[in-house]
Formats: structure tokens, sequence, C-alpha cells
């Protein structure tokens, strides 16, 4: 069995100690920070998530497997960080109101500031004032927010009407994502950009800020 899949499987068990230590070993054997968490983390995820649909496993393992996961990106973490890169951009971001998910869009955020981004994380259950709040605060240039939920999805679109309401939708980009979010309902919302992963959330930053 590969260090990937066995990293997944950690995941899978949730067993923080052991994503942990397996972390670090392929850390020390040379393996690429972004690797292990595409190809071993996320991926031990995604079979819970296919799991608990199937009725296999339940919240408290999701949970424990969240847990686990997040033992792993805590390790990688410091080396995605950025080093006195010059600041690319402001980047206010959320998990939307409902929605308590927030792995995802913490490695959204990780990548982000690894490529010299200024991040304001609001959280998770962010209302729809409280993205408002941030934008006349912080003048972010970019807007993200993250839905895993299908109930969830539709605050997005009631930020992006209170943006234009308050007249401020001209002066922010919109991206959004998640694992039931698409290019189609980005466009039908009247997003600016859908992101499938943490690498083309960042990528897609750049290009919309270019
Ligand atoms: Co939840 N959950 N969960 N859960 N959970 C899902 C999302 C689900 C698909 C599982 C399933 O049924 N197969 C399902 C949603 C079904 C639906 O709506 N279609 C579900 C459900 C039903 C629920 C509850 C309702 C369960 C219950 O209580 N009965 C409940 C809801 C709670 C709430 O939010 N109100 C719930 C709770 C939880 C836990 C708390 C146990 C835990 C979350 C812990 C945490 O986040 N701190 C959890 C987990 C772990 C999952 C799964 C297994 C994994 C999610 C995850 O972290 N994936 C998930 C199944 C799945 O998605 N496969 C599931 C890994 C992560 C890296 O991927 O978040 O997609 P993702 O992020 C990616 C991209 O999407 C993208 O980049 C990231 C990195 O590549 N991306 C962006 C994300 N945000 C972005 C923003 C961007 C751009 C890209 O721009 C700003």
């Amino acid at each position: 069995m590969s260090k990937y899949q066995e990293l997944a499987n950690a995941v899978i068990k949730g067993d923080t100690q052991q994503v942990k230590q397996i972390t670090q070993q392929m850390l020390d054997a040379g393996e690429q920070p972004l690797a292990i968490i595409n190809e071993g983390l996320i991926q031990g995820l995604n079979e819970v998530g296919i799991r608990f649909k199937e009725g296999e496993m339940f919240v408290p393992e999701m949970m424990m497997a969240a847990q686990a996961m997040k033992g792993g990106v805590e390790l990688v973490k410091p080396l995605m960080a950025g080093t006195d890169m010059p600041t690319a951009g402001t980047v206010v971001i959320g998990t939307v109101k409902g929605d308590l998910h927030d792995i995802g869009k913490n490695l959204v955020i990780m990548m982000m500031e690894s490529s010299g981004f200024n991040v304001v994380d609001l959280g998770v259950d962010v209302p729809v004032d409280k993205f408002i709040q941030a934008v006349k605060d912080h003048k972010p240039q970019v807007v993200g927010m993250s839905a895993l939920l299908t109930t969830t999805m539709p605050v997005m679109k009631e930020v992006i009407n209170a943006l234009d309401k308050e007249n401020l939708r001209s002066a922010v980009k919109v991206v959004i994502g998640g694992a039931p979010v698409s290019k189609e309902y980005a466009d039908e919302i009247g997003a600016d950009g859908y992101a499938g992963d943490a690498v083309v959330a960042t990528e897609m930053c750049k290009q919309l800020l270019n």
C-alpha cells in the first residue's frame, strides 16, 4: 500500500495520531506538501463522504475524520507559508450562513496566503450582513464564499444581491466554491468565478485582479 493510501486510511479511521505520524514521515521523505493534501488527506475525506452517504459512517465518525485531517494540515501548513511576498491583494472569505464546513475554506486560505494574499477569514456560518460589513471595513478586491451543503448555496446569491443593494458589487470580484457548487451555478447567481480547488481559487484571484 502506498504512503498516500495509508494516510487516506488513517483519515478514514479518524486516527489523528496516525495521520500526524504518516504526514511527518512523508514530509521527512521529501513528499510535496500539496501532494500530501490532495492525494492523501483529501482522498481520505472524500471516501468518508461516500461512506456517510451510503449509511456506512455517521456524523461522529465524520467529525473524527475531519479532526484527523486537520492534524495533518497543521503539519503541512508552515511549509506552505509565503516568504516576504508583496501583498497580492485582500480577500475576505467565509463559509456561508447555516454551513459549518471549514476544511476546504481553510485550505483555500492557506493557499492564498502562501501566494501573497492578505486574507480576512470570517469563519463559518457567516450571515449576509457580516460579509457586507467586512467589505466596508477591509475594502478587499475579492469576496470568497464557500458552501458544502446544497441547502446553503442560495446564501451566496443573497450576499451578491446585498452587495448590489449596497452599491459595493462593482468594487469587488466574487469567487465561490465548495463541493456542490459549479461553474454553472456561479454564472447563474452572477459570481465572477468558480473554483473547484484551492489552487484554482488562488490562480483565479490572481487572474481577476489583473
Ligand atoms: Co458534512 N456533509 N455534514 N460534515 N461533510 C458533506 C458536505 C456531504 C456531501 C456528505 C455526504 O452526504 N456525502 C453532505 C452534504 C449533502 C448535500 O448538501 N449535498 C454533508 C452533510 C449532510 C452534513 C450534515 C447535514 C450531517 C448531519 O448533521 N446530518 C452536517 C451539516 C452541518 C452544517 O454545516 N450545518 C455535516 C457536518 C459535518 C461535520 C461537522 C461532521 C464535518 C465538517 C467538519 C469541518 O469542516 N470542520 C463534515 C465533513 C467532514 C463532510 C465531508 C465528509 C468532507 C468535507 C470536506 O472537508 N472535504 C463531506 C463529503 C464530501 O464533501 N466529500 C460532507 C474536504 C475538503 C478539502 O473539500 O470542502 O470540497 P471541500 O473543499 C475543496 C473544494 O470544494 C474547494 O477547495 C477545497 C480544497 O480543494 N473549495 C473552494 C471549497 N471552498 C471553496 C471556496 C472557494 C473556492 C474553492 O472560493 C472562495
